[in-house]
């Protein structure tokens, strides 16, 4: 069985949004056209409480892109985003939710990020979603969404690290590029640590599109 895992298609995280990536509604139609390919198709979505501490806003002084120590965690500073029940954190609503079988939210906790569609970035707590891909049979990961550098980069090495066998689809993933370059070295990083970099049309059998 394979799933594929949409991570953070989500308003604030394309153009126009509250930490936009350059480029990030273009992953919607890719991801759209490739829905019927897989057995399950399961969401995560960034969903963070207005009191969230990976928000600058909440520490007096501090700009995004700081670095502070959360939690004992290296921690950047980001605007404000995806806050619960606000239409930042929706979906792009051009994204196909009809075979969407499940959503995993995360961020939740006010003192922890959440990055990877499996756990926090303390890995304390799990998001259900290790949990549904066991119940499923599912061993085969496929990942795309936004951001590359970010929660498509710590989901696909978590899955790795799991033991699925993973593949980031990179053209229905776009990065956040703090830094010129953070794309690149994160596609480098997770193709060394055993994940598979593909292309949305390696996953057509005929020229389709
Ligand atoms: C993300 C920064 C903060 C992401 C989420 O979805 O990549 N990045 N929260
Ligand atoms: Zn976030």
């Amino acid at each position: 069985m394979n799933c594929l895992v949409i991570v953070d298609v989500q308003n604030d995280f394309c153009p126009g949004g509250a930490l936009p990536v350059q480029e990030g509604d273009r992953v919607v139609p890719v991801i759209n056209r490739l829905l019927d390919r897989f057995d399950r198709v399961v969401a995560t979505q960034d969903w963070h409480p207005p009191g969230h501490l990976s928000f600058a806003a909440n520490h007096p002084g501090r700009t995004p892109g700081e670095v502070i120590q959360l939690a004992g965690l290296e921690q950047v500073l980001w605007p404000v985003h995806c806050v619960q029940d606000t239409p930042g954190a929706e979906f792009h609503p051009d994204l196909d939710l009809s075979r969407i079988q499940a959503v995993f939210r995360k961020g939740v906790d006010p003192e922890v990020d959440s990055y990877s569609g499996f756990f926090d970035n303390g890995r304390r707590r799990s998001t259900g979603l290790e949990e549904y891909l066991r119940r499923e049979g599912v061993e085969e990961v496929y990942i795309g969404g936004l951001a590359t550098d970010y929660c498509v980069r710590w989901t696909a090495l978590d899955a790795v690290r799991l033991g699925f066998r993973t593949w980031v689809i990179e053209d229905a993933c776009r990065g956040v590029e703090l830094r010129p370059g953070d794309t690149a070295a994160a596609l480098a990083e997770m193709a060394q640590t055993g994940v598979q970099i593909i292309h949305s049309n390696d996953l057509c059998r005929d020229p389709c599109f």
